[in-house]
């Protein structure tokens, strides 16, 4: 494993989803460019155009590139900004979920389609219905049911869609602040084909030690973006970035619609204003994949990372080995 150094350097790559599809370990990641747009909370500088998808025989061996598999000027909806992407298989297909700006400016989820994990994959004309914001982290449970989780607050635009509808006057301020709860993440169901949602969105509850939701005010803890779900045990964990502080956390429940419960902290602040993250099991180990700006020190240039990550006995993750 490489440990501490980038998995990819030839080409700046961030918000890496990890998958095991046909026993290798797949990464769709962003694909980071410079297009010289400054610094700003909107996240203006992170002005992506198209998906590389890489994969690994072995977590210790080469990283194969497979090249674009999706560019924007093949999406019609898309004006700008392809974020952070996920990826699914169901029924012999992988599904390919990416946020990006339609041609008003707003965030909406797309969905592309492959025969093969590493593409290249055809993207459905519209975005799926229902969808806003960023962030999509798909989960294929253990009874075939599929689940997509998303949202993202500041640039992500989340607090735009409080009343249910989009409100681009609701853009600032940019959260909630006080003793009120804080946005929460979006989940809905997928179709059996995974191009539309078969259910409402949900409002996906987070809650405290008390059972509480986690407060506005509460930026070490509540919900920012990068959404993702995977199953330990029979339990679901539901991680998350928290954005302004920097960490990446975690949540569990026994139903993957929630409530959570507030666990604590998986990763620690890196070089860089986003984290990002993706959690897998790659032939019985478990391994965080993340990112940080080490090779460029830009914030919009990242580079992907991987480390192990352990459970203890009662569950709670652990970047070391518990005793
Ligand atoms: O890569 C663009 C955005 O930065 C992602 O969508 C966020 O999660 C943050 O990593």
């Amino acid at each position: 494993m490489a440990g501490e150094q980038p998995l990819i350097s030839h080409i700046f790559t961030a918000d890496p989803s990890a998958h095991v599809f046909e026993g290798k370990l797949y990464i769709y990641p962003s694909h980071d460019r410079d297009t010289g747009i400054p610094n700003n909370d909107n996240g203006d500088q992170y002005d992506m155009n198209d998906y590389h998808v890489f994969s690994l025989d072995d977590i210790n061996g080469p990283v194969t590139d497979h090249g674009v598999v999706l560019k924007q000027e093949d999406v019609p909806w898309v004006s700008k900004q392809l974020w952070a992407p996920d990826a699914a298989a169901k029924n012999g297909k992988y599904y390919l979920y990416f946020p990006a700006r339609d041609k008003e400016g707003v965030f909406r989820i797309g969905v592309a389609i492959s025969d093969k994990p590493q593409g290249p994959f055809v993207p459905d004309p519209e975005p799926i219905t229902g969808t806003y914001s960023i962030d999509p982290a798909s989960f294929v449970d253990d009874d075939g049911q599929a689940y997509l989780y998303f949202g993202g607050i500041w640039g992500g635009q989340l607090q735009c869609w409080q009343s249910g509808a989009y409100d681009a006057k609701a853009y600032f301020p940019q959260e909630p602040s006080g003793n009120v709860p804080a946005l929460l993440p979006r989940v809905a169901k997928l179709t059996d084909d995974m191009r539309s949602l078969s259910t409402d969105v949900l409002q996906l509850q987070i809650v405290d030690e008390k059972g509480e939701l986690i407060k506005a005010d509460d930026h070490d803890r509540r919900f920012f973006e990068a959404a993702w779900m995977h199953k330990y045990n029979g339990k679901y964990y539901f991680s998350y970035s928290t954005g302004d502080t920097h960490y990446l956390v975690y949540a569990t429940s026994d139903s993957p619609l929630g409530p959570f419960t507030y666990q604590g902290r998986i990763l620690e602040p890196v070089q860089g204003w986003t984290t990002h993250h993706s959690i897998v099991e790659f032939k019985g180990h478990w391994y965080l994949f993340h990112h940080d700006t080490c090779l460029s020190g830009q914030n919009h240039l990242r580079n992907v990372k991987v480390k192990e990550i352990f459970y203890d006995k009662d569950g709670k993750i652990t970047i070391t080995l518990p005793a």
